[in-house]
C-alpha cells in the first residue's frame, strides 16, 4: 500500500448528514481538531452555497492550519471564480457523468462536460491553486467516457482526478478494476470517495490504495449524505494494521476519540457501540479462553493495540463464560491472597451465579470477598 493521504470532508460531505447543523464556531472547532489529528486536507462546503458558507471558508482559511484547505464546487465558472477568492489552497471540482445524473440531474452531455472541465481547471490553475476534477457516480458511468475525460484533464495538468462511488454500490473487486484501468491511463494522482450504503466503504478505500489511488476522502464517524462515507476512525484502524510505522508517525491516533466525541456531540449522535477503536466494547474481552490468552499476551486476540489510541483493554470477568485466569487477575486487583486452587473454586461459584442472572462487577467482587473471608476463618 502506497503512502496515502487523507482528505477529510466532515465539513462538506458531513454537512450533508441529516443531523448536521454547523455553526461557524463549531466548524472552526472541528477544523482545528482535524488539523491536530493530522489530516492532510480539509474539504469545505462550497462558498456559493450561502453567504454564511462563504464566510466559513474564508474564516477557516485564515486559521493558518497545517492541513491544506479545499473547497468543493460544481464544475461551473461562477463557482470557480468565487472559490479562488476565498483563500483556499485548492478546489475540488465535481460533475455527474453517469446516465442517471446526466439525464435526471444536470442534463448535459459529455462534450459539454469536457469543455466545462477544461475551462474550470485551467482557470483554477492560472490562480496558482491545486485543482481536482471528479466524476460523480463514476461506477455507473461509461468507462469510455471516464477514460476520455480523465485523460483530457490529465493532459491539461489537473493535480488529482476523483473517483466517486456516489451511491455506495461498488464492491472491492470493481474498485480494483476501475482504479487500475484509470491509473494506467493517467499521470496524475487519484482521489477516491466511497459511500457506505452497502457497508463496503472502508474495504473499497483500502482496495483503491492497492490499485494505485493515493487520496482517500473520509468523514469523522463517516457522517454524510444518507448513511455517509468512509469513517476516519475505522479507516485508521484498517491502515494502522497495514502500514503501522507510516500511520503512527503521520497521524495522532490518540486524538481519534476526542475528534469523534466532538463531532458526535455537535451532530447529536452516539458513538456506535461496535465502532472500530472507540465503540464501548472495542477492546473488551469476555470469554474465559480469550481472557486467559489476553492476560498472557494481548496480541493473541487483538489486532489493534488500544494503547496506540490512548485507550485501555478491559477483561470482562463478570459473566458465566469467565475463567479462573480472569478471576485471578481480579483477585490481584482487589489485593486479596488466594491460591490457584481456591480461585478455581470461587470461579465456579461465579459461573453458577452467572447462569442465573446477569452479573455486575460488584456481584463478582462480593462473591470473591465472601469466599476470601470464609477461607481465612477456616485457617484461623
Ligand atoms: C454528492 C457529491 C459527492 C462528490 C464526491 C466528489 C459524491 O454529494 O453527490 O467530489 O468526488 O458522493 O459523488 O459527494
Ligand atoms: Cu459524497
Amino acid at each position: 500500500v502506497p503512502r496515502f493521504e487523507v482528505i477529510d470532508s466532515t465539513l462538506r460531505e458531513g454537512e450533508q448528514f441529516a443531523n448536521a447543523f454547523f455553526t461557524l464556531e463549531n466548524k472552526i472547532k472541528i477544523a482545528k481538531a482535524l488539523d491536530d489529528f493530522g489530516v492532510d486536507y480539509i474539504e469545505l462546503t462550497s462558498p456559493v452555497a450561502s453567504d454564511q458558507a462563504r464566510e466559513e471558508v474564508e474564516a477557516i482559511c485564515k486559521l493558518g492550519l497545517k492541513s491544506k484547505i479545499l473547497t468543493h464546487i460544481r464544475c461551473h465558472m461562477h463557482d470557480a471564480r468565487v472559490a479562488v477568492e476565498t483563500g483556499v489552497d485548492g478546489v475540488n471540482v465535481f460533475i455527474g457523468t453517469s446516465n442517471f445524473l446526466r439525464q435526471h440531474s444536470h442534463g448535459k452531455d459529455m462534450s459539454f462536460i469536457t469543455k466545462a472541465a477544461i475551462e474550470v481547471i485551467e482557470f483554477v490553475k492560472s490562480k496558482g491553486l491545486e485543482v481536482r476534477f471528479s466524476t460523480e457516480d463514476s461506477f455507473r458511468s461509461d468507462i469510455v467516457d471516464l477514460l476520455n475525460i480523465y485523460t483530457t484533464v490529465d493532459k491539461i495538468g489537473v493535480n488529482r482526478i476523483g473517483i466517486a462511488d456516489t451511491v455506495g454500490g461498488a464492491n472491492p473487486r470493481q474498485v480494483y478494476e476501475l482504479i487500475r484501468t484509470i491509473k494506467s491511463s493517467v499521470g496524475c494522482e487519484i482521489e477516491t470517495h466511497f459511500h457506505n450504503d452497502t457497508g463496503c466503504a472502508i474495504a473499497n478505500a483500502y482496495t483503491a490504495l492497492e490499485a494505485g489511488a493515493k487520496y482517500i476522502d473520509t468523514c469523522v464517524l463517516g457522517i454524510g449524505e444518507r448513511n455517509g462515507i468512509v469513517p476516519i476512525g475505522g479507516f485508521m484502524a484498517r491502515m494502522v494494521v497495514s502500514a503501522p510505522e507510516y500511520v503512527k508517525s503521520k497521524y495522532k491516533l490518540n486524538k481519534i476519540r476526542d475528534l469523534e466525541n466532538l463531532v458526535a456531540e455537535i451532530v447529536q449522535v452516539n458513538i456506535p457501540f461496535n465502532n472500530p477503536i472507540t465503540g464501548f466494547c472495542a477492546f473488551t474481552h469476555k470469554a474465559g479462553i480469550h481472557a486467559k490468552a489476553i492476560l498472557a499476551n494481548p496480541s493473541t486476540y487483538e489486532i489493534l493495540n488500544p494503547t496506540d489510541f490512548g485507550l485501555t483493554r478491559y477483561i470482562h470477568f463478570a459473566n458465566r463464560l469467565t475463567g479462573w485466569n480472569a478471576i485471578k487477575a481480579r483477585v490481584e486487583q482487589l489485593n486479596l491472597d488466594l491460591t490457584d486452587d481456591q480461585i478455581k473454586v470461587v470461579t465456579n461459584q461465579i459461573k453458577q451465579m452467572g447462569d442465573v442472572r446477569p452479573l455486575g462487577i460488584e456481584d463478582v467482587d462480593s462473591i470473591i470477598k465472601a469466599f476470601h473471608a470464609k477461607e481465612k476463618d477456616n485457617i484461623s
